[in-house]
């Protein structure tokens, strides 16, 4: 009996010894202590002992269940413990190293350039409304007083989806839309992307953008497209600036005028930034066409006003000092992180 329990008691250890995993230990425990166990075989074969030695049986196999357990429950300490060490070498950050810097992204300058203006029409009142790319010949052309085979529609003919749908050429289509839709006082803005048929170069390209403005009420005159434009460009650019209204023809506007503002970098005198000019073209503007408002249903006897359209490249480039448009669409990260 005995020699039984040295040889259970003696295998049990060496399996707990060499155990790697708390899974094996938990095998060893079951396979000795468990109810089946090799251990509880023998208190159950203890009637078979004689009644004298009992006691001291009894004592041995307490002892061997003893020596297991404290032997199970070191084990699966020592195998925590290493486990837990590991992991913590595993996971141990070196704070001495450099951190990974995170790029925040930043407005594009044609963005920042269409937030100053929206702010500025905002603050006068306007309301910003947006339309389709993708829009009638009706609403581009034919509302506007821009008949088909009108000189006018050569330099802007444009891309065709279908005879009477094309990509909007300016954003004149969504000022259209309002006053067809709503009734006058009307005071917006219309920002957005245009397209016309023009070669790529320094100062032109076939997808650009373009911010519209419309006012309709009655009793609207020319003073007050020179007042507001004025009170825009200072907003803009400062309380010195200077504007010029030079006589131009649109179909859609009758007067109409190009507005130059005076170079903000020589004051006037002539400089490359103004190509000697002494002015920069900055918009085109005029009164509402009396045919423009009969066309959208709008009683021109009544109602007058003005309109105006802004490219927002060129005001993007004049504020930066941007001498070719292209890197407003290249994406190079050297030139717009600079406008962060
Ligand atoms: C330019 C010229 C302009 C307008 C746009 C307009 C809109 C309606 C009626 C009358 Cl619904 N006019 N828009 C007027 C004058 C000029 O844009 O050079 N844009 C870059």
């Amino acid at each position: 009996m005995r020699d039984k329990l040295e040889a259970i008691k003696a295998e049990a250890l060496a399996k707990i010894e060499s155990a790697e995993v708390v899974s094996t230990l938990n095998d060893v425990k079951v396979a000795i202590l468990g109810k089946k166990g090799e251990l509880t075989q023998v208190l159950k074969s203890m009637k078979d002992v004689a009644p004298e030695d009992r006691p001291k049986v009894g004592q041995m196999v307490n002892e061997a269940r003893q020596a297991i357990e404290t032997a199970l429950d070191e084990k699966t300490k020592a195998i925590n413990r290493a486990l837990r060490a590991e992991k913590m070498k595993r996971e141990t950050i070196d704070v001495t190293l450099p951190g990974v810097k995170k790029l925040t992204g930043h407005r594009h300058p044609n963005q920042i350039a269409l937030e100053d203006l929206e702010r500025v029409f905002i603050g006068m009142g306007y309301e910003i409304v947006e339309g389709p790319e993708v829009e009638y010949d009706k609403y581009n052309f034919e509302l506007l007083n821009i008949p088909a085979n009108h000189p006018a529609k050569d330099e802007q003919d444009t891309f065709y989806i279908t005879d009477e749908i094309l990509l909007r050429t300016q954003t004149s289509s969504v000022q259209i839309r309002t006053m067809l839709k709503n009734k006058p006082p009307i005071a917006i803005i219309s920002p957005g992307r245009v397209y016309r048929p023009d070669a790529v170069d320094g100062t032109h390209s076939p997808i650009f953008h373009q911010c519209e403005g419309l006012v309709i009420d009655k009793n609207i005159t020319f003073g007050d497209l020179k007042g507001t434009l004025e009170t825009f460009a200072k907003r803009l650019y400062g309380d010195d600036v200077k504007l010029r209204f030079r006589p131009h023809h649109f179909p859609y506007t009758e007067p109409s005028a190009e507005v130059d503002l005076q170079c903000f970098k020589c004051g006037g005198k002539g400089c490359p930034l103004c190509k000697g000019e002494g002015w920069i073209e900055m918009l085109g503007s005029g009164i509402v066409h009396p045919q423009v408002l009969i066309n959208c249903g709008i009683d021109p006897e009544e109602y007058s006003g003005f309109a105006f359209g802004i490219g927002l490249e060129r005001i993007a480039m004049m504020r930066y000092n941007i001498d070719d448009m292209r890197l407003l669409y290249e994406n190079d990260q050297r030139f717009l992180a600079q406008f962060r």
